[in-house]
């Protein structure tokens, strides 16, 4: 077996203790609360490979990764981390690390076929990844949509057709009547900006199109899709917590001008307010149709309603912050800035941005749900050096974005939980295998996995933190 789980065992090592920790929280943090659950998320499509396996049907993913020109380097999740074999050494390998948590995703395509029938053997895939997280102890939180729709569903419209978000339900339905009782906290779905904007809005991931008439349009459905599964969710699995991911953007002006203040609003209207309006206020935002005017989706009666569901948390990933200025029309446009601190991804280290973000959506809806960052981190361009791999930069940026977190519980943000992206390096979508964000390392010929020095020191920190409240 290629998995390296005796690297565990070393992260305690004289190697891992004779350098200064610049990992660990000062004592005032929160972060040292017992009831604070700190854990690591992958998504199914990313890891798991084994795509034609056990009567999985493509999704979106395989049609759009196998398209020359889409994904970087020609790169497709066909294996990725090989994960669907290798699924009992990394559970291991997590728990041995000391996580509390684990997010995961569950690939529609795997458990139910055309007709909505289930497929057995991908359910028992994720019944046997449960109980194996069960018997560690590890508190699960499973994302029902982390953007790997059903082929068959796009090739009758995807998240344009109203259809879908229908079909979504059905699959919550079948999925919380299997896995009800293993599982601590559905999220029905990871991201809709992305998959509305990026899948149908500029084309950059799947399915591809670009128009965002269509962003608009599918925005709505899936978060229709999100109002119609909560329910069914509740009452097939009452005892588990419910609620939805959201990415957030934070938009800062490039100068103090009212054109450039707006741009920088416009942005994170764009960003947060289209997905968090509906959620809790039962509406879209208006500016968000003053940027694009005419793209007001198809909305029947009752709708909002239904997306306004009450929920029980709301799921938060951050990564970045973008500086604006007016477009000279209705919109913004990026204006990066020079001379500032960037990850692999090129994306600003800007850890306030969290902070500031957190508290203001405080500051706006007065029935913002408990918070967990469902997922923050970093990638880098990591090589394994005599079996280590020393990610300084993400060490640096984990405690940073911690300490953010701290300053929003201390400001009076409910926050409970936090799992970084990504326990191990995987399929970035668009950028292929190339950008790594994992703590632990994956070698994708051999598929050996290395833990890096940032997985050494959060590990540090869990199995202290346990020690004391012991
Ligand atoms: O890898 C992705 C993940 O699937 C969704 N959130 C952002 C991550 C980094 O780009």
């Amino acid at each position: 077996m290629a998995n390296d789980t005796s690297a565990v065992s070393d992260a305690l090592s004289p190697h891992s203790q004779s350098v200064a920790d610049p990992f660990t929280p000062p004592a005032d943090s929160s972060l040292w609360r017992k009831n604070f659950l700190l854990g690591a998320a992958t998504a199914s499509y990313q890891i798991e490979g084994a795509v034609n396996e056990d009567g999985r049907l493509p999704s979106i993913w395989d049609t759009f990764s196998a398209t020359p020109g889409k994904v970087l380097a020609g790169d497709t999740g066909e294996v990725a981390c090989d994960h669907y074999h290798r699924w009992e050494a990394d559970v291991d390998l997590l728990a041995g690390l000391g996580f509390e948590g684990y997010r995961l995703s569950i690939a529609w395509p795997r458990v139910m076929d055309a007709a909505g029938a289930p497929n057995r053997k991908g359910i028992d895939f994720y019944k046997r990844v449960l109980a194996r997280l069960k018997e560690k102890g590890i508190t699960t939180s499973v994302t029902l949509y982390h953007w790997d729709l059903p082929q068959h569903l796009e090739d009758r419209g995807g998240w344009l057709n109203r259809d879908t978000a229908y079909r979504f339900a059905d699959y919550a339905d079948l999925m919380s009547r299997e896995l009800a009782g293993s599982v601590d906290a559905w999220a029905t779905l990871n991201e809709p900006w992305c998959s509305a904007f990026l899948g149908y809005g500029n084309g950059h991931h799947a399915p591809g199109l670009a128009d965002t008439r269509y962003a608009t349009q599918a925005m709505h459905h899936l978060l229709l899709a999100h109002g119609l599964a909560v329910p069914v969710l509740r009452a097939n699995d009452p005892a588990s917590q419910k609620g939805i991911v959201a990415n957030i953007g934070r938009g800062t002006a490039n100068s103090g001008s009212a054109a450039d203040q707006r741009a920088a609003h416009l942005f994170e209207v764009q960003h947060n307010a289209w997905i968090l309006d509906p959620l809790l206020k039962g509406s879209y935002p208006r500016d968000l149709f003053e940027l694009w005017p005419g793209t007001e989706p198809l909305v029947l009666d009752g709708d909002m309603q239904t997306i306004a569901a009450p929920l029980d948390f709301l799921g938060i990933n951050y990564y970045f912050r973008t500086n604006v200025a007016s477009d000279g029309a209705h919109g913004f446009r990026d204006v990066p800035l020079e001379g500032v601190e960037r990850t692999q991804m090129g994306w600003e280290v800007y850890p306030d941005g969290l902070r500031d973000l957190l508290t203001g959506f405080k500051a706006t809806y007065a029935n913002l749900p408990p918070i967990y960052i469902t997922e923050n981190g970093m990638a880098s361009d990591d090589k394994v050096i005599d079996g280590h791999v020393e990610d300084s930069q993400r060490i640096s940026f984990l405690k940073r974005h911690l300490a953010a977190v701290d300053q929003a519980i201390k400001a009076g943000v409910e926050i409970r939980g936090y799992f970084l992206w990504s326990l191990m390096d995987n399929f970035e979508w668009a950028f292929g295998y190339e950008r790594r964000f994992g703590v632990v390392h994956v070698d994708y010929a051999t598929q050996k996995r290395t833990i890096k020095r940032s997985a050494e020191l959060v590990s540090k920190f869990l199995k202290e933190r346990k020690a004391r409240s012991e």
